[in-house]
């Protein structure tokens, strides 16, 4: 019989993938919407015929065990999260309830459900904060800087807690940056691919962006998804560093966008201080060494790989007025 796996954060770029690939591997999928959210649905394209859609308010625990109860997964990976860490500063106690609570009433639920469910719990390399160490693995000590990150790292404490206590399999990815050409406009990868084929197309003339040294560890939705379901498949749970284990300046990542459509960005980017963040780090670079040993997982797509993906995609949907260019962003906001 096929497995059930039970996702949350189903309409975002990671819920896209993960289920792309669990339907790709046999399983019935099944996704958490919030009730409010119905509309972004529609973001799941082709595949939203295939999943089976549950919409719940994510801070009502008995909504959650019903679902829970109801659909009785094998595996439950929890992506939702509010994921811009800007954001976090504007609401840090909404931000904290959302990921945090999600996690915990998520883990509650498969207690009172009495299931056996091996569980995915999505965290993040903005988890390690304040560095003083690179690359980074999964003894390096984690010193969050902003509400976003402090409210993964409780949620990643509740997931170890739940599996020591209760013997169960539980996991958390601790994810570098990963990217695709489903991320929003507001993160800097989507934000330079736009902006360059909007450029190439003349249909804006100049990029404001910040922090031109802040450096990442940028690689592929798509590949890192593949790590999350290699997780659960493992025969222990552990929790796994996953990222490239390159580090990019933001610098480097606009010259390349531009180069795949043979422009010069310096003619063309512009740095606004609006843009600059007072909890910026510059090192946060993974050591995947663990998830590459003892998952047999490598990252398939280059950086250089993912930008000409990105830049080709934006390039596509300009042409054919799928999504607005950079210039209507900007002017709308
Ligand atoms: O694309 P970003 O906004 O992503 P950020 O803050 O690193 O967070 C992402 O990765 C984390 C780790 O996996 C996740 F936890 C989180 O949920 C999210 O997915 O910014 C990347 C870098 C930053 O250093 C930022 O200061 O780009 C720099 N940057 C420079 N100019 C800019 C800009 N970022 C944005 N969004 N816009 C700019 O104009």
């Amino acid at each position: 019989m096929a497995k059930t796996a039970l996702i949350t954060g189903i309409t975002g770029q990671d819920g896209y993938y993960l289920s792309r690939l669990l339907l790709e591997r046999g399983y019935r999928v099944a996704g958490l919407v919030p009730l409010h959210r119905q509309s972004s649905l529609a973001k799941l394209g082709s595949l939203a015929s295939q999943i089976e859609v549950c919409a719940v308010d994510m801070r009502d625990s008995a909504a959650l065990l019903a679902v829970v109860e109801q659909l009785q997964p094998q595996e439950i990976y929890n992506l939702a999260a509010p994921s811009f860490v800007p954001d976090s500063w504007q609401d840090p106690l909404g931000t904290l309830d959302l990921v945090t609570g999600t996690a915990t009433r998520l883990l509650e639920a498969v207690r009172l459900a009495g299931l056996n469910t091996r569980f995915y719990q999505a965290s993040s390399s903005e988890m390690f904060g304040q560095v003083d160490r690179s690359p980074q693995d999964e003894n390096t000590p984690f010193r969050p800087m902003n509400p976003y990150a402090a409210a993964k790292l409780h949620a990643h404490w509740t997931m170890v807690h739940h599996r020591q206590r209760y013997g169960w399999f539980a996991c958390s990815g601790i994810l570098y940056n990963h990217e695709s050409p489903r991320r929003p406009p507001n993160f800097v990868t989507r934000k330079v691919s736009l902006a360059a084929a909007s450029i190439k197309l003349g249909l804006s003339d100049r990029l404001e962006m910040g922090n031109l040294d802040a450096k990442r560890d940028w690689g592929y939705a798509g590949d890192h998804v593949e790590a999350m379901w290699r997780m659960l498949q493992a025969d222990e749970p552990e929790d796994y560093v996953i990222g490239t284990g390159q580090l990019h300046s933001v610098r480097e990542l606009v010259a390349t966008a531009f180069e795949c459509v043979g422009l010069d960005w310096t003619r063309y980017v512009v740095v606004d201080p609006k843009f600059l963040r007072s909890d910026e780090h510059f090192y946060l670079v993974a050591n995947p060494e663990k998830a590459k040993r003892q998952l047999n997982w490598e990252p398939q797509v280059s950086f250089e790989g993912l930008l000409e993906k990105m830049v080709l995609k934006d390039l596509e949907r300009l042409q054919s007025a799928e999504v607005p260019s950079i210039a209507q962003i900007e002017q709308n906001s």
